[in-house]
């Protein structure tokens, strides 16, 4: 039996790598080239612990190999990305283009499977999509349970964390919706290669929203914690040390409060219940606004540090100011949908004062800030007047006596409650 992943990225190629080490013939289809070629060379082009190896492994023994056209297989998965546009409608237009290309290679008794977060209902829009290239062959329809099929349709959600994708592809629960129960049995039986988590049978739609729902909790726990930021603030309480002591309750559990919420799922998924229904997602719509509104909550922070130096006479151009951390969350490289970089962007364009920033985890900072110095942390810690304190990195926490010693930090992250 072959598999075929089409949209080799972090979900896609880590996949695509696992059904390959359990001896799986895996054909990856991607539309970079240069992806391509990388992976066909037994590297990779995106960074994630083990996978290196593991792809390797995979490209040399020969199960797995990547192309930019789609090929017949037994089974496709699909793992494209699904942006939202400038009003926050989520943009389909990937799923549409891998379903276009798997279209004329289908044939009677495959399986497709939708992996890539979705609105509700964007199973049956993709077997639309589908039916609409393919009119010789029969698809499951929304609501009918028909068994007479030629294709079965599932939708699967990955739900790793990105930085852990290899120990969670195996380990965690998975959710099996398949369009009909007979659609659920096939995917299940593909997953079954190499996920030992348990499979959950449901149905396409609700699997779509339980993705979605999953972040969203997330979303509203971490907004919960940026609120209780905000009014501690005002009222003079420590919200490290409070919700520490809340988190003591048997049946609390509040997470961390940062400089915002980045990355490409959690800041994004939200919108998908909102954009399908505005009139009740309205708590749902808030946490995102109050995320959405942290950024700028720091940036004042910082200007108000600044401007208290400016007040005992320094000239604000003599004024150094760091920004530790710009990567979307602790620990990794990844600057993309960053708050950090947002809010070292905003002090850049409207700051004279001089910025300096540490970001460990990359060796070249990205061209909006490429003027200003890229430096150690404790160089930044030493030299900087006012120092913003923006991503939790384990080089930072090392240093936290250093930050608790100086007199101007902003610290968005509770890096100087770090015992
Ligand atoms: N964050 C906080 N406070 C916290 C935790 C996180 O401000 O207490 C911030 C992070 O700094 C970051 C953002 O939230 O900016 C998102 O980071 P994350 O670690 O919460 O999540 P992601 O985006 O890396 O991965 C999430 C995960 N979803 C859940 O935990 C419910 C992952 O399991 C999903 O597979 C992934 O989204 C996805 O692909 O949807």
């Amino acid at each position: 039996k072959s598999v075929s992943v089409i949209g080799l990225g972090y979900i896609g190629l880590p996949t695509a790598a696992m059904f390959a080490s359990r001896k799986v013939e895996v054909i990856g289809v991607d539309i970079n080239q240069e992806a391509v070629d990388i992976i066909n060379q037994g590297r990779i082009h995106i960074v994630e612990p083990d996978l290196d190896i593991i792809v390797h492994a995979a490209v040399t023994e020969g199960y797995l190999r990547a192309t930019t056209k789609a090929e017949p297989a037994d089974a496709f998965l699909i793992a494209v990305p699904t942006p939202f546009k400038d009003n926050h409608e989520p943009d389909l237009a990937y799923v549409k283009a891998a379903a276009e290309s798997i279209a004329p290679v289908l044939s009677k008794g495959n399986t497709v499977i939708l992996e890539s977060t979705s609105p509700v209902g964007a199973t049956e829009a993709m077997i639309e999509w589908l039916a609409a290239a393919r009119p010789d062959l029969r698809f499951p329809v929304p609501g009918a349970n028909c068994d007479e099929i030629d294709i079965h349709v599932a939708y699967c959600p990955e739900r790793v964390l990105p930085g852990r994708v290899v120990t969670e592809l195996i380990e965690n629960d998975r959710i099996i919706g398949g369009m009909t129960p007979a659609c659920s049995q096939r995917a299940a039986d593909i997953y079954r290669v190499f996920v030992q988590g348990q499979l959950l049978f449901s149905n396409a739609r609700t699997a779509e929203m339980a993705k979605l729902t999953e972040n969203a909790f997330r979303d509203v726990n971490i907004a919960f914690a940026n609120e209780l930021s905000l009014i501690s603030d005002k009222i003079g309480i420590d919200v490290w040390e409070l919700i520490r002591l809340a988190n003591h309750h048997p049946r609390v559990n509040i997470l961390q409060p940062g400089c915002g919420v980045g990355g490409h799922c959690i800041a994004v998924d939200p919108w998908f219940i909102v954009d399908k229904t505005p009139e009740q997602a309205r708590l749902i719509r808030s946490a995102r606004e109050v995320n959405d509104s942290k950024p700028e909550w720091v940036c004042e922070r910082i200007r108000a540090e600044v401007a208290a130096l400016v007040a005992t006479g320094k000239p604000e151009q003599e004024i150094k100011v760091a920004v530790l951390g710009l990567a979307f969350k602790p620990d990794i490289d990844d600057l993309r949908e960053s708050p950090a970089l947002h809010i070292a962007e905003k002090i850049a364009a409207g700051s004279r004062a001089q910025l300096m920033l540490s970001e460990p985890n990359v060796e070249q900072l990205p061209a909006s800030l490429a003027k200003f110095p890229l430096v150690a942390p404790s160089e930044a810690i030493a030299n900087a007047d006012v120092i913003a304190v923006l991503v939790k990195h384990r080089p930072f926490v090392e240093l936290a006596q250093q930050l608790r010693d100086h007199s101007h930090v902003i610290d968005a992250v509770g890096i100087l409650h770090t015992r």
